[in-house]
């Protein structure tokens, strides 16, 4: 019996220490000391012993099933160690490495551009407001002065949209961003100072046109803003946006329903041999509206106009950046073309900033 038992502990032993992996563990350990298993067999042989006999196989089985258990459990968890060094080592990143130079993806110029007038009026003490693009009736006309009657209303080419419910008044897409500020005032009132990008929406469609387009809106709410601060800022923007010293605007009288007096702007350049130069030459060129906020407007925001005041503007993010980038055709930025893309897209980790220079 004792050289039984000796046989059964070296062979299984031998196996344990063999298995490889933690379901062959589990099999030897059924086989060895599980129910029906060959040690627990063996130790149902006990009861045909004579007391002597007992005396000594009985603890003999006992240290056997011990020593067995034990080397089960050792060998477990040396294969489990074994498993997690090798996910440690498999699984190791070198955090330290510098980022790949090859970079398949490119940042729009729309969010390229976007991303440069943040910055500019981020530096000027400007925060950045967002809100719907599916709007409705008071926000987007009746807020901003123009009433239901307004000729501005039909000029806007605004997208409708039908609701379940036909006695509701109906949706449309926000046709200028300025919505967001009307939101925004009401929601924070004022002193305010914050610019509002992002997309709108007109049912027009040619060279100059899309359907969808990008819009940044500021406006500048205090109890002492005059249009000396309007014309400060936008000239401390242009020189900022074009990357260049000399920047001279023209204010034209012009009409908005939101504004009053209204302005539209215009900067000094030049187009000598079809190359836009902006700062020189004797041409000018439209590129934003601005006026003082309509006292109306206020009101219809929450806000005292017989305490506050201020300037607000309004310029299209897509032109902006065909204008700084020489991209010829505004219709392109739509059509996800890759090549479009590489050749016009900006590297993604050089984002603008007042330091670095705002175009990378
Ligand atoms: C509030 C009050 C007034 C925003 C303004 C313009 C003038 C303007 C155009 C520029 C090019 C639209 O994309 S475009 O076609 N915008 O001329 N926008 S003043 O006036 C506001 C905005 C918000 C509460």
């Amino acid at each position: 019996m004792m050289d039984d038992i000796a046989g059964v502990k070296a062979k299984i032993l031998g196996q344990v220490a063999d298995a490889a992996d933690e379901s062959a563990l589990e099999a030897l350990r059924v086989a060895a000391v599980g129910k029906k298993g060959e040690v627990s067999l063996m130790m149902r042989g006990l009861g045909k012993m004579t007391p002597e006999e007992k005396q000594v196989a009985g603890p003999a089985l006992n240290a056997l099933k011990n020593e067995i258990n034990s080397a089960l459990s050792a060998r477990k968890s040396a294969l489990g160690n074994a498993a997690l060094e090798e996910r440690l080592r498999a699984e190791w990143l070198d955090v330290t490495q510098p980022s790949r130079p090859a970079q398949n993806g490119t940042i729009h110029p729309i969010s390229q551009v976007t991303e440069e007038i943040t910055a500019i009026f981020a530096d000027l003490g400007y925060g950045v407001a967002e809100g719907p693009q599916i709007e409705n009736d008071f926000y987007n006309f009746d807020a901003l002065n123009i009433p239901p009657e307004h000729p501005a209303r039909q000029e806007f080419d605004t997208f409708y949209m039908h609701r379940a419910d036909d006695t509701q008044p109906p949706h449309v897409l926000r046709t200028h961003t300025s919505p967001v500020q009307i939101r925004h005032m009401e929601k924070h009132g004022v002193p305010c100072r914050i610019i509002a990008p992002g997309r709108v929406y007109r049912s027009d469609y040619d060279n100059t046109h899309t359907p969808m387009f990008h819009q940044v809106e500021g406006l500048a709410i205090d109890t002492d803003i005059s249009m000396a601060n309007l014309k400060w800022t936008l000239e401390e923007f242009c020189r900022a946006f074009f990357e260049v010293d000399n920047v001279e605007l023209k204010f034209r009288a012009s009409h908005f329903p939101f504004t009053e007096p209204s302005a539209e702007v215009d900067i000094r350049c030049s187009w000598a041999g079809g190359q836009l130069k902006i700062g020189e030459g004797d041409d000018w060129m439209e590129i934003l509206g601005s006026g003082m906020v309509h006292p109306k407007v206020l009101e219809a925001a929450g806000v005292d106009a017989s305490k506050y005041q201020g300037f607000a503007f309004g310029m299209g993010i897509d032109r902006l950046a065909m204008l700084k980038y020489g991209i010829p055709d505004l219709r392109a930025f739509f059509d996800s073309d890759l090549r479009w893309l590489r050749h016009y897209g900006f590297a993604s980790l050089d984002m603008p900033n007042m330091r670095g220079g705002i175009s990378g």
